[in-house]
């Protein structure tokens, strides 16, 4: 099929999963054309059967604000046409799945029906869809799509609770990982010396927003760091950065925290990690705890969101009350301190990865979902 994909190219977690898509579906053989207005982040150069399309926004002294929304629509336009596109995957439902309509409603003009899939992501529902400026036109836009999914069964309901959708309308489908590229033993322990210096790795990985929480995970290092010789390494940069650094000032540890900035191949990373930290208090999935349980890392997290569909807490890690640094903490101590028991949590987390969440399960989902869609 020849499938147009849109999703924000920049550091997060629902445009690594749309991209990781894009190459996975034109592995299988089919053509996809991102449309967006940066190259992703984990689109590699170059692939076979992959073009990439940016979309210009035109600006004029009359516009505060350049509509985004209305030059992607025009893109996608121009794409489906010149391309011959037979469906078109949007990724977060804020504006793109109202893009895609608008774009819909032009293309049917010329006679020509695309199918349009919509994939809600997590803020997209649980944040800013629910801003009062974007909810009407996020549940429109949802229920105008062809075929929406979500990542999660927690996105599912929180998507019918918080917009009135038809339960019936969602699909779960959940990110997903190469267990090929996200492995322990494809990378030798290099990265492990250079970032510990043979005392234990904490990891984080996020855009830094304040959903996150980076202070905690700062925190629970500080504490775990008073009983167990390690270092936290956190990766990507946001708003929330420059607190956790002030943050690891305050504590004293920042001899021992180290900031690397957003990293794109974060595999040879994870695998260098004994305990993966995340502590957002509404995550919808957690792809990057999926990732490091795939590099064999365990999961130290919060109870909430969908998560819980991710790690299995007491066997592929840890799930506690959100903001509940002490009992983080000592969690993580105990695992961390009994090499036996990192080792069962870590080969559980390596089985849960590899199996229902493996890219050669998930992807014939969405290939069934694109040929009903066509349908
Ligand atoms: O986690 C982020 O802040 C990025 C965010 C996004 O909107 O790109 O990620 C969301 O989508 C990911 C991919 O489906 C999910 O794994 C994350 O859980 C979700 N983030 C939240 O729900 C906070």
């Amino acid at each position: 099929m020849k499938i147009g994909i849109t999703c924000y190219p920049t550091y997060g977690g629902s445009g690594a999963v749309a991209t990781e898509l894009g190459i996975a579906l034109a592995a299988r053989g089919h053509e996809v054309h991102f449309i967006t207005y940066a190259h992703p982040f984990r689109l590699p150069v170059f692939s076979p059967r992959i073009f990439f399309h940016e979309v210009a926004i035109g600006s004029y002294p009359l516009f505060q604000y350049p509509p985004y929304d209305l030059a992607l629509a025009v893109r996608m336009h121009e794409v489906a046409t010149q391309q011959k596109l037979d469906l078109l995957h949007v990724h977060y439902a804020i504006p793109h799945a109202t893009s895609a309509w608008l774009a819909k409603q032009m293309l049917r003009e010329a006679g020509h029906d695309l199918p349009v899939v919509t994939t809600l992501h997590g803020t997209d529902i649980t944040i800013v869809g629910q801003d009062h400026s974007y909810h009407a036109i996020t549940k429109f836009s949802i229920e105008k799509s062809d075929r929406v999914t979500a990542v999660s069964q927690y996105l599912k309901d929180e998507t019918v609770r918080a917009f009135g959708c038809d339960n019936r309308r969602v699909e779960v489908i959940p990110n997903f990982v190469n267990p090929v590229v996200f492995d322990r033993g494809a990378y030798d322990g290099a990265l492990r010396g250079q970032l510990g210096g043979g005392r234990k790795v904490l990891m984080h990985i996020s855009n830094m927003r304040p959903v996150k929480r980076v202070t905690d995970v700062v925190q629970i290092f500080a504490a775990v760091r008073r009983e167990i010789p390690s270092v936290l390494v956190m990766v990507g940069d946001g708003p929330d950065r420059s607190a956790a650094e002030e943050e690891a000032r305050r504590l004293d540890v920042e001899g021992d925290v180290r900031f690397l900035g957003k990293i794109d191949g974060i595999a040879p990373l994870l695998a260098s990690a004994d305990l993966y930290l995340l502590t957002t208090d509404q995550e919808s999935f957690g792809l990057s705890a999926l990732e490091a349980q795939s590099c064999g890392v365990p999961v130290l997290g919060y109870n909430v969101g969908g998560l819980p569909e991710v790690v299995e807490s007491g066997v592929t890690g840890h799930l506690g009350a959100v903001g509940d640094i002490v009992g983080m903490a000592g969690a993580a101590i105990d695992l961390l301190g009994h090499q036996d028991r990192w080792q069962a949590m870590s080969a559980a987390a390596v089985r849960r990865a590899a199996g229902c969440f493996a890219t050669d399960r998930v992807l014939p989902l969405y290939e069934a979902l694109y040929a009903d869609a066509v349908q």
